[in-house]
């Protein structure tokens, strides 16, 4: 019953996860196709080669993030003698940035011509489970494997006057100055976005549903939020937008109302950016000819990767349950292709993955957070305390850094969260991560030598718990 197929592999999506699938098959001289689509945004915005990450992702976050971080730089220069000039062009910014990612989208261009792998710029659409066609033409692809990469969009929420706000889509390219703006949703793209616009300039609100930075430790998370406030940042808590209507061209009235007394709520804004979560890009796929089941978020279910149709598989935001995470779709990617290949049998470590949030104050952690840890463990002890990176010291009242380590008390203080809030958590993070991974315990942190004068050093000295209820006093 022997067949032949067009390609051993076709990848459906050129985001993270699929480039990362594809090229790691091309490389074990797999014939590979691979396509990638964009459906242009509520507001048209379109882009190329690359998903999520390069285009309206990581990359045009975190450079806006390093701008607003310029602008602080600049403001506190003062102190070190400086007197550093302080005017920002949006257009300049977006352009710049604009013309970078292009360079990106060539280069993924040309990695997927030098690899051999077969680029369509094209909505893939299943006809079977091993044949997609191109949406809106009869032409077919067969291939014996596929896997989904398809990641997700942001969703809007169901309200009248919803297409009259951006997401994340449309903000990076955004060819006016954003004004006065309105971020919805608390999670981590609401608190960046909100934290580089207040950053450079703009009048900035976030609304809030529940909490802020659901799932992530809540210490670290209110800290962020008192320390976007002290900044300008303004919070609205407890409301959820009802309806958004036109004003003029410019002006934006925002209905909304309190989540329990339902008392209402209205302001007008030049732009309101919805990050209220996002959806899976599976609606278009035709899964019902494979007859695959999704979940309300139109995610997939998946075992380590798999389907439960044997030639598809799947990985990155696309998959249910799984950290929506660029470095996460990419390893993902690389181990399914090498299992389904190489008949290797490493699977992808969903759980300890670290993470930054780069808010002004940047949140770096891995493992868990103190919270899901005491539901978790049966004794869990925390070390803390705060400190003042040097850098920040000769300013009038230098903003307070944060350090957590979370550890199982039954097992030798083995650290079970990894926290930092401050300048380069990210930085800082990515390094001990390798700590927590291989299983430190809290003693390993106390047996290793600082590097003076850092933020990082922090964690060699922490002596404090926080079951000990003792007023923190900052180190640095
Ligand atoms: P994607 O990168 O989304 O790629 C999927 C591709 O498939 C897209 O190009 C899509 O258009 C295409 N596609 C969809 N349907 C079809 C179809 N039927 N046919 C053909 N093509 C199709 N992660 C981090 O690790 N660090 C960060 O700092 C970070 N910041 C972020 C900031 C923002 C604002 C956002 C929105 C995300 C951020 N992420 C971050 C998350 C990261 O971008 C995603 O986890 C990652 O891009 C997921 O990769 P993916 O391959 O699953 O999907
Ligand atoms: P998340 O992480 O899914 O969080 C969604 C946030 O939006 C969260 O604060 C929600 O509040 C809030 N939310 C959800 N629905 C609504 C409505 N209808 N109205 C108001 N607020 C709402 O989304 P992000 O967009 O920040 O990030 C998605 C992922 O993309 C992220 O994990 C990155 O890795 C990449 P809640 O706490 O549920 O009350």
């Amino acid at each position: 019953n022997f067949q032949t197929y067009d390609y051993d592999l076709c990848v459906i999506g050129g985001g993270s996860g699929g480039i990362s699938a594809a090229k790691e098959a091309a490389s074990m001289n797999k014939k590979v196709a691979l396509f990638d689509f964009v459906t242009p945004s509520q507001h048209g915005t379109v882009w190329g080669l690359g998903g999520t990450c390069v285009n309206v992702g990581c990359i045009p976050k975190k450079l806006f993030h390093r701008a607003s971080l310029l602008n602080e730089e600049a403001t506190t220069s003062d102190n070190f003698g400086f007197h550093m000039k302080k005017s920002f062009t949006w257009k300049t910014l977006v352009d710049n940035v604009q013309k970078y990612i292009r360079n990106l989208n060539n280069n993924y261009e040309k990695e997927l011509e030098k690899n051999k792998i077969d680029y369509f710029n094209a909505k893939a659409v299943f006809v079977d489970k091993h044949r997609v066609k191109f949406a809106g033409e009869e032409r077919t692809v067969s291939a014996q494997n596929f896997i989904i990469a398809v990641g997700g969009r942001p969703t809007y929420p169901d309200i009248p006057g919803a297409h009259l706000g951006i997401t994340s889509d449309d903000l990076f390219s955004l060819n006016k100055d954003p004004g006065k703006v309105l971020l919805v949703g608390a999670s981590y793209i609401a608190l960046e976005c909100a934290g580089f616009l207040n950053g450079l300039g703009y009048d900035t609100t976030v609304m809030v549903r529940s909490i802020l930075l659901r799932g992530f430790d809540q210490d670290i998370a209110n800290m962020i939020g008192e320390d976007l406030e002290s900044r300008g940042v303004k919070f609205i808590r407890s409301h959820v937008p009802t309806e958004l209507v036109a004003q003029d061209k410019e002006n934006i009235i925002v209905k909304a109302e309190h989540t329990s007394s339902k008392e209402k709520y209205e302001e007008v804004f030049n732009t309101v950016v919805f990050a209220i979560g996002r959806t899976a890009c599976t609606q278009d796929l035709n899964l019902n000819s494979l007859e695959l089941p999704v979940e309300p978020n139109q995610k997939l279910v998946t075992k380590d990767e798999k389907t439960p149709v044997h030639s598809v598989y799947a990985v990155g935001d696309v998959i249910h349950n799984a950290p929506e995470l660029t470095p996460v779709a990419i390893k993902a990617g690389k181990l399914l292709v090498k299992r389904i290949y190489r008949k290797t049998t490493e699977q992808m470590n969903y759980k300890l993955v670290p993470t930054t949030v780069f808010t002004p104050l940047e949140y770096g952690c891995i493992g868990y957070s103190e919270t899901d840890a005491k539901a978790t463990f049966k004794n869990v002890v925390v070390y803390h305390n705060e400190y003042v990176p040097l850098e920040n010291a000769l300013e009038s009242e230098p903003r307070k850094c944060y350090a957590k380590l979370v550890c199982d008390a039954d097992n030798g203080e083995k650290v079970l969260g990894f926290h930092v809030l401050g300048p380069n958590a990210g930085e800082i993070t990515q390094g001990y991560a390798l700590g927590v991974m291989l299983g430190a315990y809290k003693q390993d942190f106390d047996a290793l030598i600082g590097i003076h004068p850092t933020c990082a050093e922090v964690f060699t000295t922490l002596s404090v718990t926080k079951e000990s209820n003792k007023k923190l006093e900052s180190s640095g």
